[in-house]
């Protein structure tokens, strides 16, 4: 068999690459480890940047983000008993949508399925040959079959573990990487939200975060140990958890549920470089990985797959390599912005194991500072709302 794009991974990076090249007459074939249900069944990010809500509507799947997204035009930070709004319309011109990644794969799924684009599921032993040649393709087992694709190009989409990165030489990949000391247990409960906007909470118990799906359907995290598991958690310790980490007038009006779901993601920040081998691409997590403090993680993904599918566009249009000559370059100068902005906000808002009264002290002038200054404000919007692609 032979297509023009093969992707790895069927999560939102691959799901938006593909129906951005299908409808743009670039044949692809994408394979995804897992069954749709089980992509369909993680819940992880819940905030969209506006070049994510754009790249949604240009791929035709807006309709549902347009009328069940909640645009925020701002957020709340709170240290300690310091509260601060940060007003994204006062000092940028945009905005975010709060919109379930788990809705954005939905909608996306759909919209291949509409296409009839090529998807094989539950794939195994997936192998990437050649990419550093004019004739590279990939080789994979389902129900135990091999089977053998070649192509022009191949989008590494499949995440922190999958495939992709692993094939650049040693000799190639430079990476970085920072693991965070705690992680995030989240719970979604079928309650409603505790405020209109996210709060992002920093107390001296801990960091937690209080965000939505609808009206009905909240989400929350506390910080806990790196080590922690969610069995170590009733629903009861979770709530009194989180009421203790929250301002006071939240912690009063907040209303409790069953946890529909309650799981913990681990905290790093990572870069793998280049994004490019030969006819290899790295798109989305497969590349890099960011602590979901700043709401950065799908959204940098995003991104990528903007330059990305811009570039194999203009190369099937016009056979003008530019774009995916210069993929790499770009999209890492977007990432490490994103890395910053990550990193600071979870270095700003969280209770490290090992600091210092110095630290905590760090941290209450870079609050006090952000309460006092209108630029400083601005700067924490710029990269909220996301920075210009
Ligand atoms: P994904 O990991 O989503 O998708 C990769 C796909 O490739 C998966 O479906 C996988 O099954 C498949 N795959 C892997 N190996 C393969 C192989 N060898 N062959 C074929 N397929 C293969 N971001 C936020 O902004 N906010 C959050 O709160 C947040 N929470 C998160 C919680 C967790 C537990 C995780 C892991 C991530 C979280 N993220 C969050 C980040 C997340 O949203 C990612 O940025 C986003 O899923 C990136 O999408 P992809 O690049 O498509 O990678
Ligand atoms: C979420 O709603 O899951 C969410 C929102 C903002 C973040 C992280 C997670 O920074």
């Amino acid at each position: 068999m032979r297509t023009q794009v093969i992707i790895i991974g069927g999560g939102p990076s691959g799901l938006l690459l593909g129906q951005l090249l299908d409808r743009s007459g670039i044949e692809t074939v994408t394979l995804e480890r897992k069954s749709k249900a089980y992509v369909l069944s993680r819940i992880r990010a819940g905030v969209l940047e506006t070049g994510l809500v754009d790249q949604l509507h240009a791929a035709g799947v807006g309709e549902r983000l347009k009328a069940e997204g909640f645009v925020h035009d701002g957020t709340v930070i709170s240290y300690g008993d310091t509260q601060i709004r940060v007003d994204f319309a006062e000092h940028t011109n945009a905005n975010v949508t709060v919109y379930g990644q788990t809705e954005v794969t939905h909608d996306l799924y759909a919209a291949r399925e509409a296409l009839k684009a090529q998807m094989v599921f539950d794939v195994e032993n997936v192998q990437i040959e050649d990419a550093d040649s004019d004739a590279p393709s990939v080789v994979y087992t389902k129900d135990g079959t091999q089977h053998r694709i070649t192509c022009d190009y191949i989008a590494g989409c499949d995440g922190f573990h999958g495939v992709s990165r692993k094939t650049i030489p040693d000799t190639v990949l430079r990476e970085y990487e920072k693991v965070y000391p705690f992680g995030w247990l989240g719970v979604l409960s079928e309650t409603p939200p505790v405020h209109d906007e996210l709060i992002y909470a920093s107390s001296k118990a801990g960091f937690a975060l209080c965000s939505m799906r609808n009206e009905n359907l909240s989400r929350y995290y506390i910080q806990c140990a790196i080590d922690d598991s969610p069995q170590n958690w009733t629903d009861d310790a979770f709530w009194t958890t989180l009421r203790e980490r929250i301002p006071q007038e939240y912690a009063e009006t907040l209303v409790t549920g069953p946890s529909i779901e309650k799981s913990i993601a681990p905290l790093r920040s990572f870069v793998s470089e280049p994004m490019r081998w030969g006819r290899l691409f790295l798109c989305g997590d497969a590349a890099h990985i960011v602590p979901p403090t700043g709401a950065k993680g799908l959204n940098t993904a995003a991104s990528d797959v903007h330059y990305l599918s811009q570039g194999l566009i203009q190369y099937y249009d016009t056979g003008d390599t530019g774009g995916i000559d210069n993929y790499s370059a770009k999209a890492l100068a977007r990432v490490w912005k994103a890395e910053r902005f990550s990193w600071w906000m979870t270095s700003l808002l969280h209770q490290f194991p090992d600091q210092s009264e110095f630290d905590l002290r760090m941290q209450q002038a870079e609050i006090d500072f952000l309460q006092s200054s209108d630029q400083a404000q601005a700067v924490l919007a710029q990269n909220y709302v996301g920075l210009p692609y």
